[in-house]
């Protein structure tokens, strides 16, 4: 674009050389191209700027240019060693030495150069995927850089919206889980109404060696990283990073927005704020306010949401994910302090504190009575559960009658065998059978295999068989069956 504004300038420039010539005037000739060239050129590179990043919880500010610019990001990946928790070290991968890494605003339509550069002191190659990329891993294969060199990849920032960005590099799950992951803001043409508070918060997991507060410098681990069952939740790289003196503010009257990203690398954050109801939300990081008057909202893992609050009375209120255990022992607690006029129409404060002293005992509702077993079989039940059995396992080799086969499956029907021993029938039907046997006078040496029936199964169906055909008439219940090695 620029280029082209150059040679037109050049060339309407000569125009105006040639027409002046044709004048014969001096002054013209010389200046009137001058100042034509020099008006395209300035314009022309008004429109190529540096963004400036910030770090948490700071948002770059916002940008008034009505126009398309060209924007050059300049990071930097550098591995450090810092505070987890108080008396807790790690070895952090990083955006710009700081987890998470600087936040990036463009405006919509922008050109990005996007410069990375991976400190000489790395021990890891290091990339960077964004989510506001369109093209092949968000622009990761593009900056694949190795320590002491840097890449550089151009993208135009089509979709506006809050988008997060990453680390790429194999082991990619690593990467993120060691703190490389940031947020990028692609301003819309038309920008979100002015807020007069804009913060930038990212929450994430870390997975140590040691649990929860074990001192010293923890390494990563991987075994807890695969499980999904991290040692530490916390908000902007460390517990306690937004909590007293280093809170957010606003003042009681002021409009808030948090740009709020999720790292992950695994969890979803439940975000919510103790004391404040979102006035909108632009869920999962687009530029439309869908929803208001939300509690908690949803912020996926690699995810973002954009939301904006008043604030209408002073006090501390409370960031947390509202999986609430992460909270108070794992450290995703922020602080956002307001501070103002107190209005005790909106909030009253402690009104009362009195003795209460109830008659008569402790009332209780909750169920208390226990559920009765499930109900007993009716026999009929049992007979048609059994029939059931008997047709889809034993009349294969017994037949439908119960009659067997001369000389193979001994009978069931009016066996002797059977009827003779109600405990013996019950360990044939659980162990199977094999050896000689007589039933009713006829030998049979064949194999009974174990059939893999249930105690419920085995007693129905013997007592469907026993309650058939002229036979005894027994009960077979599942306790007997259950009984018997
Ligand atoms: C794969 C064929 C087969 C199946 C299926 C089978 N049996 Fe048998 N059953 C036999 C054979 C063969 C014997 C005789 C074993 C021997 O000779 O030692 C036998 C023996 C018996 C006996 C003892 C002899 C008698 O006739 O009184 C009973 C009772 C019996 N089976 C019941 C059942 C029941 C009930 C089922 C279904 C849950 C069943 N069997 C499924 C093959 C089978
Ligand atoms: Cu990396």
């Amino acid at each position: 674009m620029f280029y082209y504004l150059i040679i037109y300038g050049y060339q309407i420039g000569k125009m105006v050389i040639k027409m002046n010539r044709k004048k014969n005037n001096n002054i013209f000739r010389s200046i009137v191209p001058i100042i034509l060239m020099g008006l395209i050129v300035s314009c022309g590179e008004a429109k190529i700027e540096e963004a400036k990043l910030t770090f948490a919880p700071e948002v770059p500010p916002e940008i008034t240019r009505s126009s398309e610019a060209k924007v050059i990001v300049n990071m930097e990946t550098v591995e450090v060693v810092g505070r987890l928790a108080d008396g807790v070290e790690y070895t952090f991968w990083t955006f710009g030495g700081s987890v998470p890494g600087p936040m990036v605003r463009v405006r919509e339509g922008d050109e990005v150069e996007f410069n990375l550069h991976n400190h000489p002191s790395s021990k890891m190659p290091h990339n960077i995927d964004l989510h506001a990329v369109t093209g092949p891993g968000g622009g990761a294969a593009a900056s694949l850089t190795v320590p002491g060199r840097s890449s550089k990849f151009s993208f135009k920032a089509l979709n506006p919206g809050l988008y997060i960005y990453h680390c790429a590099t194999s082991p990619v799950g690593m990467h993120i889980a060691n703190g490389m992951y940031g947020l990028i803001y692609v301003q819309p043409k038309n920008n979100l109404p002015k807020v007069d508070k804009e913060y930038y918060i990212v929450q994430s997991e870390f997975y140590t060696k040691g649990k929860h507060g074990a001192s010293g410098l923890q390494p990563f681990d991987m075994e807890k990283a695969v499980a999904e069952n991290p040692d530490y939740v916390v908000f902007n790289g460390s517990v306690g990073s937004m909590v007293e003196d280093r809170a957010i503010t606003a003042k009681v009257g002021e409009t808030v927005r948090l740009f709020v990203g999720n790292g992950g690398p695994n969890l979803i954050s439940s975000f919510h704020v103790i004391g404040e109801i979102f006035d909108k939300v632009y869920t999962e990081g687009g530029i439309k306010a869908n929803q208001e008057n939300v509690q908690t909202t949803l912020v996926p893992a690699g995810g973002s949401v954009i939301v904006d609050f008043k604030v209408d009375v002073p006090g501390t209120l409370i960031l947390v994910d509202h999986s609430i255990f992460r909270t108070f022992n794992k450290g995703s607690l922020g602080m956002l302090k307001v501070e103002g006029e107190p209005n005790e129409k909106i909030y009253s404060g402690k009104q009362e504190d009195i003795v209460y002293l109830p008659e008569g005992p402790a009332i209780q509702r909750m169920v208390t009575e226990v559920k009765p077993a499930a109900k007993a079989k009716s026999k009929e039940e049992i007979l048609e559960h059994g029939e059931r059995v008997y047709n889809s396992t034993c009349s294969a080799c017994h037949m439908k009658e119960g009659q067997g086969v001369a000389g193979v499956f001994p009978p069931v029907a009016k066996s002797d065998y059977l009827n003779a021993d109600k405990i013996r029938a019950i360990k044939v039907l659980k162990h199977g059978l094999s050896g000689k046997i007589t039933v009713n006078g006829v030998t049979y040496n064949n194999v009974m295999p174990e059939l893999e029936l249930s105690n419920e199964e085995i007693a129905s169906v013997l007592t469907y068989v026993y309650n058939k055909w002229d036979n005894k008439g027994f009960t077979v219940t599942e306790d007997e069956v259950r009984a018997i090695k």
